[in-house]
This record gives C-alpha cells, sequence and structure tokens, in this order.
C-alpha cells in the first residue's frame, strides 16, 4: 500500500468489510474527511447487513483512533506482566526478534519457535494463515488452530460433505426454523432478519438452548436442554422420524448412504430414554420431531456452541443427518446452516506456505498452550519463543492461571502484535503495533452469507502500526527469507487469494470489488437456490452419508484449521454411524455439581473491544454469573451477592444475577472480559484443556463448578 492510493483531502467515502470473526462480514462505508475517518456506517444497500452495524462496529473510528491504541514497537522494561514498556524504532525490534529466534533456533532447534494466532481480523490476507508462510519456512512448532467450529465441520464434512448448505437469505422461504445453540440476536444479528420475515409469514421458530437468551425470547417455542446433550435429541428426533414413518422416502433412497443401518442404530433412542439425558418431556421431542418432519421447508441453524463438550462431534453428526430423513434440501430455505464458507473458492494453499515445512514437525494444539509453556505438557525441545498476533490467549485459552504462569517464564521470549496492551501483549518481550481494517487492505469470505467483500484502506497507518502482511515480509527479510511468497505485495496476494476463473466469480475482479465494495457468488438467488435439491452432496458417494466412509478413515481435522497443512490429518477411526456420547461428566454429584458455560459476550467480540468504554459501558463493566433462583436458594444465595466460581483448575470472582432465565443445574458467565479489568482471573481460568470427540473441538461447554459466597 502507498499512501498514493489513500483518498487525501477533501472528503470521500471508502468502501470497508468488518474485519470481526463473526458470520456476519458487513460491508461498511468509511467517511473520510481531509485523511481523517470521520464515521463508520454499514452500507445500507448490501442485501444481507443492510446498513445497520452492532453494537462492536457502529462507532469503529473510536476504535481506530483511541488514545490507547499500541503505535509504536515497544520493548519490556519492567517484570513480565507488568505492561511497563519504552519505545523503540522498528529497526531495533526487527534485530531483535532475528536474533532471538536465531539464538532459540540454533540452540534448542526451531521447533522451539511457536507461532500463537487465531482470528483477530478474519481477512485472507491478514488473518489466520498470514505468518504460517514465514513460521514454516523457519521450522517452527505448527501451531494447530482448532477454537471454533473444528468439531462441528468435521462431522458435517463427514455426513454432508463441504457444502455451503442453505442460503442464509433463504430462510425467508422456511417453515420451521429451528436455532440450535445460537445467540442469533447477539452472535449473527444480520440473520435475524430474515427469520422474523419468515416468523411473520407464519413460520413457527423454535430455539434449543440451556439460556433462555434475547433470541429465545422471540422464539414461538423455546426448549430449555441440558448442556451437551444435544446429541440425545437429535438421535430421538430420528427415532421418531423414522419409526413413525416420516421421512422422505424418495430422497432417503436417491441421495443418501445407510438409511438401513441408521434406522436400526436409532431404535434404542427413544423419546423416553432421551427425556432422561436432555432434561426435555419425551412428549415435547415427539411433537418437535413431527412438526420438523411435516413442515416444508424446515431449517436449522446450528450455533458454533454445539461442539463444545465431549459428544459435540456426535452431535453435529446426528443434527446433520435430519434434513436429509426429511427432504428438508428439496427446496429454497429448507436443509441445515452450519459454515457456508465453503461457497468461496479460496485459494488456501497459496497462503499455507506447506511446501516449506519439513516432515515430521511437531503440531501443538493452542488450545494446550499453558501446559506447553509450563512443562505441564511435556515438549522436547520445550518452548523458547512464542510469537503472538491476532490472538489474545490469556483471555480465550483455557487454563488461564497455567498460561499466565507460563508467559510468565524469564526463559521465554514473546513477541506480540497487536492493536491494544491486552492481557498476552502486558507479557511480552518486544510488542509491535498492528493497523486496523480501516487502515490496511482485504478481501474477505464470510461464514455467514455468500458475500465477497473487499477492504480498501480508509486512512493512513497511524503511528508505525503495520498490516500483518506487512509484518511478516520485515520479519521475512531480516531472516534472510527470499522466496517469492516473502515478497508478494498486497495486491499480488489479492490476485492469489481466489481461484478468479472459478464460475462462482464469474464477472468479479478485484477491480470490480473495489469499485462496489462487495458482491454476491454467482450462484442462484435466494428464491431459487436449493443446491441439495437433487443430492449432488460433497461427499465421497455423491449422497448424504449417514454411514460415512470419511469416519472410517479416521477423526480428521480440516486444512482450513491447523496451520500450514494442506491435508486432512487424520486420527483414530470413528464410529461411523452417528451415537451419544454423553457429557465428560454427570451434573448434580460431586463437588462441582453445576455446569459453566461461557458464551459470547453481546457488546465483545470474543476478547476484542473488552477495553472499549462506550462497549463495557452496554455490556456492563463487572463479571457476572447467572443462576437459577433454586440453585441460588440452595446455597443461600441472594440477587446481587459477590460470589466466586471454582473448580478443581482455579477460580474467579462475579456478582451473581439470579435468574430463571438459566436453566437449573446451569451457570453463565459470557467470555471476553480482560483480566486487567476483572482484577484477577476471568472465566476461562476454569475451563478444560480437554478436546471434544471429534476435529480436535474444545469443551468449554463440559465444565464442572461450584458457586460460593465471596
Ligand atoms: N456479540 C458477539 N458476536 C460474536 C462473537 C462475540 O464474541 N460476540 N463471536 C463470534 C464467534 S468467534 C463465534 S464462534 C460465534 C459464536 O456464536 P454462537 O454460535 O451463538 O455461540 P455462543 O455465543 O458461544 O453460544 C450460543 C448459545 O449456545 C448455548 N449453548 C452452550 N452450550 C450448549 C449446549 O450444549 N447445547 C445447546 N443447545 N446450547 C448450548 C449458549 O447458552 C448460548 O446461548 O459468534 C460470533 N459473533
Ligand atoms: N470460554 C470460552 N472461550 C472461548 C470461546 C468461548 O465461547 N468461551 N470462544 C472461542 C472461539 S469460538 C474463538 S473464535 C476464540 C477467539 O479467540 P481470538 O481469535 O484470540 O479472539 P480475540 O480475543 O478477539 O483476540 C484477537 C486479538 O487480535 C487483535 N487483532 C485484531 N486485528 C488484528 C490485526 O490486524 N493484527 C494483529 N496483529 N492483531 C489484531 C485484537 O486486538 C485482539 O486482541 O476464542 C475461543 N475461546
Ligand atoms: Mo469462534
Amino acid at each position: 500500500m502507498t499512501l498514493t492510493d489513500l483518498p487525501m483531502p477533501g472528503t470521500a467515502t471508502v468502501r470497508g468489510a468488518c474485519p470481526c470473526d463473526c458470520p456476519d462480514t458487513c460491508a461498511l462505508e468509511v467517511t473520510v474527511e481531509d485523511g481523517v475517518a470521520t464515521r463508520v456506517r454499514g452500507d445500507r444497500s448490501h442485501p444481507f447487513t443492510r446498513g445497520g452495524l452492532c453494537v462492536k462496529m457502529n462507532d469503529y473510528e473510536r476504535t481506530v483512533y483511541s488514545p490507547d491504541r499500541v503505535l509504536y514497537p515497544m520493548r519490556r522494561t519492567g517484570p513480565k506482566g507488568s505492561g511497563q514498556f519504552e519505545r523503540i524504532s522498528w529497526d531495533a525490534a526487527l534485530d531483535e526478534i532475528a536474533a532471538r529466534f536465531t539464538e532459540i533456533a540454533e540452540t534448542f532447534g526451531p521447533e522451539a519457535i511457536m507461532p500463537v494466532s487465531y482470528l483477530g481480523t478474519q481477512g485472507i490476507l491478514n488473518g489466520l494463515n498470514v505468518g504460517d508462510p514465514f513460521f514454516n519456512r523457519l521450522g517452527a512448532t505448527i501451531s494447530e488452530r482448532t477454537y471454533c467450529d473444528s468439531g462441528s465441520c468435521t462431522a458435517y464434512a463427514m455426513t454432508v460433505g463441504p457444502t455451503a448448505g442453505v442460503d442464509p437469505e433463504s430462510f425467508v422461504h422456511a417453515r420451521y426454523i429451528v436455532i440450535w445453540a445460537n445467540n442469533m440476536l447477539s452472535t449473527n444479528l444480520h440473520l435475524w432478519p430474515f427469520v422474523a420475515e419468515a416468523q411473520r409469514r407464519g413460520a413457527k421458530v423454535v430455539v434449543i438452548d440451556p439460556v433462555r437468551h434475547r433470541t429465545a425470547r422471540h422464539a414461538d417455542w423455546y426448549i430449555p436442554i441440558r448442556p451437551g446433550t444435544d446429541g440425545a435429541l437429535a438421535l430421538a428426533m430420528m427415532h421418531v422420524i423414522i419409526g413413525e414413518g416420516l421421512t422422505d422416502e424418495d430422497y432417503v433412497a436417491r441421495y443418501t448412504v445407510g438409511a438401513a443401518e441408521l434406522a436400526e442404530r436409532v431404535r434404542q433412542y427413544t423419546p423416553e430414554w432421551a427425556s432422561g439425558e436432555t432434561g426435555i418431556p419425551a412428549d415435547d421431542i415427539r411433537t418437535l420431531a413431527r412438526e420438523y418432519a411435516a413442515a416444508s421447508p424446515s431449517v436449522i441453524r446450528i450455533g458454533v456452541a454445539i461442539e463444545r463438550h465431549a459428544g459435540g462431534g456426535q452431535t453435529v453428526r446426528a443434527i446433520s443427518c435430519l434434513p436429509a430423513l426429511t427432504g428438508a434440501w428439496r427446496r429454497p430455505g429448507g436443509g441445515l446452516l452450519q459454515l457456508p464458507l465453503w461457497a468461496f473458492p479460496v485459494d488456501f494453499p497459496a497462503f499455507l506456505g506447506a511446501e516449506f515445512i519439513r516432515p515430521g514437525t511437531r503440531v501443538v494444539n493452542q488450545w494446550l498452550l499453558g501446559r506447553a509453556l509450563t512443562g505441564r505438557l511435556e515438549l522436547d525441545p520445550p518452548i523458547r519463543g512464542l510469537m503472538v498476533y491476532n490472538s489474545n490467549p490469556v483471555v480465550v485459552c483455557p487454563e488461564q492461571e497455567e498460561m499466565v504462569a507460563g508467559l510468565s517464564r524469564e526463559d521465554l521470549f514473546t513477541v506480540v502484535s497487536e492493536h491494544f496492551m491486552t492481557d498476552t501483549a502486558d507479557y511480552a518481550d518486544i510488542v509491535l503495533p498492528a493497523t486496523t481494517q480501516l487502515e490496511q487492505r482485504d478481501l474477505m469470505f464470510s461464514w455467514g452469507h455468500f458475500y465477497v467483500t473487499m477492504n480498501t484502506p480508509a486512512i493512513a497507518p497511524l503511528g508505525e502500526a503495520v498490516p500483518n502482511t506487512e509484518l511478516f515480509r520485515r520479519l521475512a527479510a531480516r531472516m534472510g527469507f527470499t522466496e517469492p511468497v516473502f515478497t508478494r505485495t498486497d495486491e499480488e496476494m489479492i490476485e492469489a487469494a481466489f481461484d478468479w476463473s472459478s464460475p462462482v466469480l464469474e464477472g468479479i475482479t478485484p477491480e470490480t470489488l473495489e469499485r462496489d465494495g462487495w458482491a454476491r457468488l454467482r450462484l442462484p438467488g435466494p428464491d431459487e437456490y436449493a443446491p441439495h435439491a437433487e443430492g449432488g452432496f460433497p461427499t465421497p458417494s455423491g449422497k448424504v452419508e449417514f454411514l460415512s466412509s470419511a469416519a472410517a478413515g479416521g477423526n480428521f481435522v480440516l486444512p482450513l484449521f491447523r496451520q500450514g497443512s494442506t491435508e486432512h490429518q487424520s486420527g483414530e477411526p470413528v464410529d461411523p454411524l452417528p451415537h451419544y456420547v454423553p457429557p465428560r461428566e454427570a451434573p448434580g454429584t460431586g463437588p462441582f455439581p453445576l455446569t459453566l458455560l461461557s458464551p459470547k459476550s453481546h457488546a465483545y467480540l470474543n476478547s476484542s473491544f473488552a477495553d472499549r468504554p462506550g462497549q463495557q459501558r452496554v455490556q456492563g463493566d463487572d463479571t457476572v454469573v447467572h443462576m437459577h433462583p433454586v440453585d441460588a436458594a440452595a446455597r443461600g444465595l441472594v440477587d446481587g451477592a459477590p460470589v466466586c466460581v471454582v473448580n478443581d483448575r482455579g477460580r474467579f470472582a462475579a456478582r451473581l444475577q439470579v435468574t430463571d432465565d438459566v436453566a437449573p443445574g446451569v451457570v453463565v458467565s459470557p467470555m471476553g472480559g480482560w483480566r486487567k479489568h476483572a482484577g484477577g482471573a476471568t472465566v476461562n481460568t476454569l475451563s478444560p484443556s480437554v478436546f471434544a470427540d471429534l476435529g480436535r473441538a474444545p469443551t468449554f461447554s463440559d465444565n464442572l463448578v461450584e458457586v460460593r459466597p465471596a
């Protein structure tokens, strides 16, 4: 990017794209006056996001120009965690990083260095894979990233293949909408108007969730469920649908594999049995199954949270079978919405640098980072160098106390690239300034709609901030890496980002996107799009695989979620039929009888924005835990009481909110708040670093705790 690309004097409107890790990827319009961004608003002409921005983004210019921004490279001057730093030059920072990484690699081997990153921005250029070629070339430990949807995607791909699924805009045609483990009005806001429109046209909206959240309050039927038992519900629905002959026999015969085996399998999963698991009356399970099967088309929206317990993968396997059994896929607005990201022809291999990976390079899952840093996870060589970008692991990873202990190690050299001094940045040796979306160029896919969006830089970088792409160009140059991938410009990366010759991009070029801001993929419109009306599933058989051939090949992690690899990484074989995996530990008994959920905060984006005063005012600036009146009474706790939430991994302080919006036996404390604001530990202190059954998904909903007076 050069300054001459930028609108300078006068007033201009620049088209952008929200960078947030959210399904909605809103199209932005940035007003720039004399080089200063004065207003950020949504593009009203965008058919999906329609001009409305959420509470996180509707004053984004304040975040960009916040006096708290990190604008210059800094070196630590005080003890780790103290947040004491001095400004240094980019040259000094790059010299020090190159010298320390080289020394670590020569002394202990390059695997002693580990990158840590996730989705601070989800731009194709600056997001998930931006550092992968650099670290693969260096020979660093491969950092496996399975925070989000990896178990769900694995299960979905095993069953229906990596299909975009239902067009979210065609939800208006649905007659029956099941919102399953998704607080849409907080986390997928722009899908809601399509649901509401369907509801106005007579559709029934069902919400299945242990929490009666703001979305559930708009449902026609709210079904509370015990966390981690959704698999039992889905299997029992199949028991009813198959047992009562409510299947679309023609669809099943033509477009599915393993129907007879599935029927045999689900015979055992009666509504009475599922009622015992889920806490839902058996008659309600029957009613749900019958209504779902009778309505046409019916659609299921699953949230990411559905995967976060021991049996999360099998839950998604079971749910993915439902629309094929009833033939819901036949019509626009029928089927399943999981992750429409698969519709975009992203050329991931062009961004992974997988060609640099030396055979046998070790893989460490970021979910185990705390343990990897303290040595509880034995690693040879131990991690000596860490580079964090696009992530705030202190807040978003489990076993937070372990993480902090690990990051405090004096023999660990840590680099953090950030917008703000997060709880993680406080432990850095070197902090580097990163640009925000208004200061950088990027190209965005979406995991919530079918539009490509171009983000054109609106203003010059503030201070000495650089885009992640530029950061890794600079680091590569310092390390002497000269392969072409390390000198590509942002414009060349945009050329490489998609297979521009793909039919879904016909007539769409970087130039048209820069002009228009966004474009719908060249797919049939939402009134016609029924991708699986006649099968055509991207599975090995081309059909919905009730009996999954991929499962036999092993429990895999899709390449997208792994750093640097274009291969599925396979593990142990998996039962090819969907089955029930109960929560790891049974709540209700033992020293920790309550299940703790830590869903997203309405006003924060994971831990981003949790330091912004405007967003704090909306969210409320103290840590809360919600509890049912019965559980509160049993503990002699009253609304507003200061409490301590504990388990054998640690404790955090919170204010109690007594509410019958949560089911008995469940407590809820939203994630995202920072330690430095909470004055100590936050909710992930209590989360386990145990994986779910598929795709190495995290299990923070499978988390038993007790709540005590402070
Ligand atoms: N405002 C806001 N929006 C966001 C984000 C944010 O941090 N803030 N984060 C973005 C990201 S990265 C993601 S992954 C998405 C996630 O968005 P969602 O998919 O909505 O995920 P969560 O908010 O974690 O949880 C949604 C609901 O799942 C419920 N739940 C938890 N466990 C279970 C269970 O076992 N069964 C059932 N049926 N329900 C359960 C919770 O009670 C919660 O109400 O949101 C994105 N959008
Ligand atoms: N208990 C619990 N834990 C969870 C979850 C949960 O629901 N409950 N959700 C999980 C999920 S689904 C997800 S996706 C993860 C999210 O985990 P992360 O992706 O780590 O999300 P954030 O906390 O938003 O941290 C992103 C950081 O990147 C920085 N950043 C933003 N843009 C840029 C940039 O362009 N360059 C650089 N260098 N930095 C940038 C931001 O300032 C921010 O500090 O958390 C997971 N952790
Ligand atoms: Mo996520």
